[in-house]
C-alpha cells in the first residue's frame, strides 16, 4: 500500500499498525472501536486481520485501514511486510505487566527497521485500566514513555470502552497533522 494518502470522495485513507506484546488488548481495541462490543473469547491472532473504518477528525474524512499484528514472538517472521507503507502505529501495552511497557522499545525498533522510519504517528496506549487492583504500571510512567518519543499517551479498556475512540481519532490526528493536510 502506498504511504501516499489516496483521495476517494475527499476521503484520505491511511495504513495505520497495532504494535505490541501479545494478550495486550489490540484486538480488542479494534474490535470495541470497529463494533463497540468487547469479545471475551481470546483467540490467538493469527498472521493479520485488516479492518477500516472512517473518521471525522477537524472537518477531514480520514479512512484508517487498521492492520492487526501477530504480537507472538514465533510469528516474528511475517511481521516484515506488514509494516509496510504504514503511516501511524499504536503502541499498546498492558497496565497489568510492566514488561509490555518495557518492550514497546523493540516493537519501535523493528517497525523503524521495516519502514524505513516512515511511520509519522504513533499513539502510546496502556489498555486494561478496568484492573486497577493488578496494575503494575503507574499512568506516569506510561506517560513518560509516550513524552519521550513525544507520542500522544491514554490508558484506555476495551471492556468498558474508556478512551478507545479517542486513541484512533488522535492517531488520525497526529497523521493528518504530520502530513500537512
Ligand atoms: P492481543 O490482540 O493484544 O493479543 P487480545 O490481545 O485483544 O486478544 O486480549 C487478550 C486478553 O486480554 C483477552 O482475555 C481479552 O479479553 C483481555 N482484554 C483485552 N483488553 C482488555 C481490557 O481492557 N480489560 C480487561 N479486563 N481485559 C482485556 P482472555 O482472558 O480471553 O485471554
Ligand atoms: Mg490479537
Amino acid at each position: 500500500m502506498s504511504k501516499e494518502p489516496k483521495t476517494k470522495s475527499k476521503e484520505l485513507m491511511y495504513k495505520v499498525i497495532l504494535a505490541g506484546d501479545g494478550a495486550v488488548g489490540k484486538t480488542s481495541l479494534i474490535e470495541k472501536f470497529m463494533t463497540g462490543k468487547f469479545e471475551k473469547d481470546y483467540k490467538m491472532t493469527l498472521g493479520t486481520s485488516i479492518f477500516a473504518k472512517s473518521l471525522s477528525v477537524d472537518g477531514s474524512s480520514v479512512k484508517l485501514i487498521v492492520w492487526d499484528l501477530a504480537g507472538q514472538p514465533h510469528f516474528k517472521f511475517v511481521r516484515a511486510g506488514f509494516y509496510l507503507g504504514a503511516t501511524g502505529a499504536l503502541l499498546v501495552y498492558d497496565v497489568t505487566r510492566k514488561s509490555t511497557l518495557e518492550n514497546l522499545e523493540n516493537w519501535r525498533a523493528e517497525m523503524e527497521k521495516n519502514t524505513g522510519g516512515d511511520v509519522s504517528a504513533s499513539v502510546v496506549v496502556g489498555n486494561k485500566c478496568d484492573l486497577d487492583n493488578l496494575r503494575e504500571v503507574k499512568k506516569g510512567e506510561g506517560k513518560a514513555y509516550a513524552d519521550g518519543i513525544n507520542a500522544p499517551f491514554f490508558e484506555t479498556s476495551a471492556k468498558s470502552g474508556d478512551n478507545v475512540e479517542n486513541v484512533f481519532l488522535a492517531l488520525a490526528r497526529g497523521i493528518i497533522k504530520c502530513k500537512g493536510v
